[in-house]
């Protein structure tokens, strides 16, 4: 793919580390969206020379029921992260949806208390829109955040909900923030997002039943499918606010690590970028599918439904066309 010279010049600041040329590509890779040729408008080139830098991050998912503190977390851990020199990079993704009415960008970060530090970098991204398109966007803006070599990416996410299991899939480790108060366990059982966890994090330990409740995910994980030699989740109690078992965490975290190289391609570490890579196809599948089916008449749609066309037909006629149109 060929890049523009303005496009490399940005690559080269990019390159020589600049915070601001990392911003820019973020936003040109978060508003980048495919046209109905499915191809990108403004991004993509750029995207696939700033992956083939090669270079890798540990991503963490955090995610968990709104005010978990996920954010608490992610800060407590930024701490210990940048005591040691390494650098940290934060991506929030926004809840705000036409159904939420829509969350204050800065109000999911609120708690982070290192944005002046240089060696932190805080984003946020808004699940503005359909699903395929923001998961496009954040594994996009994810692998500029590896290519500009952060050492660690926190990728915060928020609820119990299938956008989050689908963000998950680009984590090498998925925490998920459970709290004692609010039935948040009972949410996690249904919703089957145990098993999306590498690991368990009661926050807010200080409140009453944190041993009660830690007891009964360990029981709800026991019962869940874990081969013998395959990754049990710990259960681990924190108190972010303190740092409360906050190296503990840190601990387990770089125990995950070690298990994903050690387990590297059946269910380790290329085990895992082989998922994410599955994911980035399949979420450009996705809005294109999103995209095709927003641009075709009702006209197609009601025959359809009437039962005079098979929905079937209807998809590979709409993938035909958009083949003959990226080709013409
Ligand atoms: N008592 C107690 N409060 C905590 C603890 N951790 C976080 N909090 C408080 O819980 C509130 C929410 O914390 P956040 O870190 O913003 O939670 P979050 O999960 O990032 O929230 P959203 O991004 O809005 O979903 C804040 O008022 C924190 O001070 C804890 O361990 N114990
Ligand atoms: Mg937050």
């Amino acid at each position: 793919m060929q890049t523009s010279p303005l496009q490399d010049s940005l690559l080269t600041a990019f390159q020589g580390g600049q915070e601001r040329a990392l911003a820019r590509v973020l936003t040109l890779l978060e508003g980048g969206r495919q046209d109905s040729r499915g191809q990108d408008s403004m991004g993509q080139e750029l995207l696939q020379a700033v992956r083939q830098l090669g270079k890798r991050s540990r991503v963490v998912g955090i995610t968990g029921p709104p005010g978990a503190g996920k954010s608490t977390l992610s800060d407590a851990l930024i701490s210990v992260y940048r005591a040691r020199g390494e650098t940290v990079a934060v991506l929030a993704v926004d809840p705000s949806s036409p159904f939420s009415g829509g969350a204050i960008l800065g109000d999911r970060i609120r708690m982070l208390r290192h944005t002046h530090d240089s060696g932190v970098f805080v984003r946020s991204v808004a699940t503005r829109g359909a699903l395929g398109g923001l998961a496009q966007s954040v594994s996009a803006m994810l692998s500029a955040l590896e290519g500009f070599g952060f050492d660690h990416i926190l990728l915060e996410t928020v609820g119990v909900g299938q956008s989050e299991v689908d963000i998950a899939q680009v984590a090498d480790s998925v925490v998920l923030v459970l709290t004692p108060a609010g039935g948040d366990g009972i949410q996690a059982f249904k919703a089957g997002i145990l098993e999306i966890a590498d690991l368990l994090v009661v926050n807010k330990a200080d409140l009453p039943e944190a041993d009660r409740f830690s007891r009964a995910l360990s029981g709800a994980l026991e019962l869940g499918d874990h081969g013998f030699d395959s990754w049990m989740p710990p259960v681990l109690q924190t108190i972010a606010p303190s740092g409360t078992g906050i190296s503990e965490l840190v601990l387990a975290l770089e125990r995950h690590q070690t298990y994903l190289r050690e387990n590297n391609t059946a269910t380790g570490l290329e085990a895992r970028r082989l998922k994410r890579a599955r994911f980035e196809v399949r979420s450009s599948l996705l809005q294109w599918a999103e995209q095709l089916t927003g641009a075709a008449g009702n006209a197609v749609f009601s025959r359809v439904a009437q039962g005079q066309i098979s929905p079937l037909e209807v998809a590979r006629t709409l993938l035909e066309e958009l083949n003959r149109s990226s080709l013409s």
